[in-house]
């Protein structure tokens, strides 16, 4: 069982081995999607491309609706699975980013995520483990056929994104039902919380090949943390709605993550209803 914690929390030893278990992906293991053009780490995004747009484009979309968090749950586990398997390391665990930025909270460090981009530069990041400059980090797949090979960030350059407050993340926790509705928790957190941070960090995290920058992995894991805050702060609402009647989309539904004919990115199959327990996924959150 793996023990996801917040990145703040984590010690240095901790993530130097998660730096480089992410380098190790990106640049050791080959791909299983277009192998010998890209790499393991450029699957993760190139799924998360899929399911949005281009020509691989597959249904149903797990994006503006209610799969919006067991489809990302099985997205990040798998991640850390492979991220623990490039490392040989199964203690390897992707840690969660709050949204906070003072002091021990803030991930944009040289020693871990390196900080925003340089707009002198075209908005590479130039500093830390992913920066172009240190040649380990690649991008390979962009929402266009080709694009920038480094890394991009543009903070706050997006005036209309924000970094949710703490008050924010507690009030969109209030939300029920799960789905479906404006008000609704998904709905709420998806667009309230999850969206303005992708476009607050800007730069690769603004498109739907966001999973090329890290920090994706540490905002989604602290997303997949809150639907598990969620889930016990509201023990009578159901975890998960449409519980049936509407395939595709409802518990038996199965997860999707490539288009028909095309190669899975991962073995194994998982419904939405395999996904409420974190345990039985082989993880938890400390
Ligand atoms: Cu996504």
């Amino acid at each position: 069982m793996n023990t996801r914690k917040n990145y703040a929390n984590m010690l240095a030893p901790e993530k130097a081995a998660f730096v480089s278990a992410v380098l190790a992906l990106k640049n050791n293991v080959d791909s299983v999607l277009k192998p010998g053009k890209m790499k393991r780490y450029d699957d993760f995004v190139q799924v998360h491309k899929n399911a949005m747009m281009g020509p691989d484009m597959f249904m149903p979309m797990p994006h503006g609706g209610p799969l919006f968090f067991p489809w990302h749950r099985v997205m990040v586990r798998q991640f850390e699975l492979a991220l623990q398997s490039a490392a040989n390391d199964p203690n390897i665990s992707v840690p969660y980013w709050d949204w906070e930025l003072s002091g021990a909270n803030n991930p944009f460090t040289d020693d871990f995520m390196g900080g925003d981009g340089d707009a002198a530069q075209g908005h590479r990041v130039v500093s830390g483990p992913f920066a172009a400059a240190k040649k380990k980090f690649k991008i390979r797949v962009w929402d266009t056929n080709t694009g920038n090979a480094a890394l991009l960030r543009e903070f706050g350059t997006d005036h209309t994104a924000y970094l949710p407050t703490p008050s924010q993340v507690a009030s969109a926790l209030t939300k029920t039902p799960y789905s479906p509705g404006a008000n609704c928790w998904e709905t709420t957190c998806e667009g309230m919380l999850h969206n303005p941070v992708h476009r607050w960090i800007g730069g690769n995290m603004g498109d739907a090949t966001s999973p090329n920058d890290p920090i994706f992995f540490l905002h989604h894991c602290y997303i997949d943390l809150l639907w598990e805050k969620w889930r016990k702060q509201h023990p009578t609402s159901a975890p998960y709605l449409p519980a049936s009647g509407t395939p595709g989309y409802d518990l038996a539904s199965v997860l999707v993550y490539n288009k028909a004919g095309n190669p899975a990115p991962w073995a194994g199959s998982w419904k939405v209803q395999d996904t409420l327990d974190t345990t039985s996924l082989g993880y938890v959150y400390a």
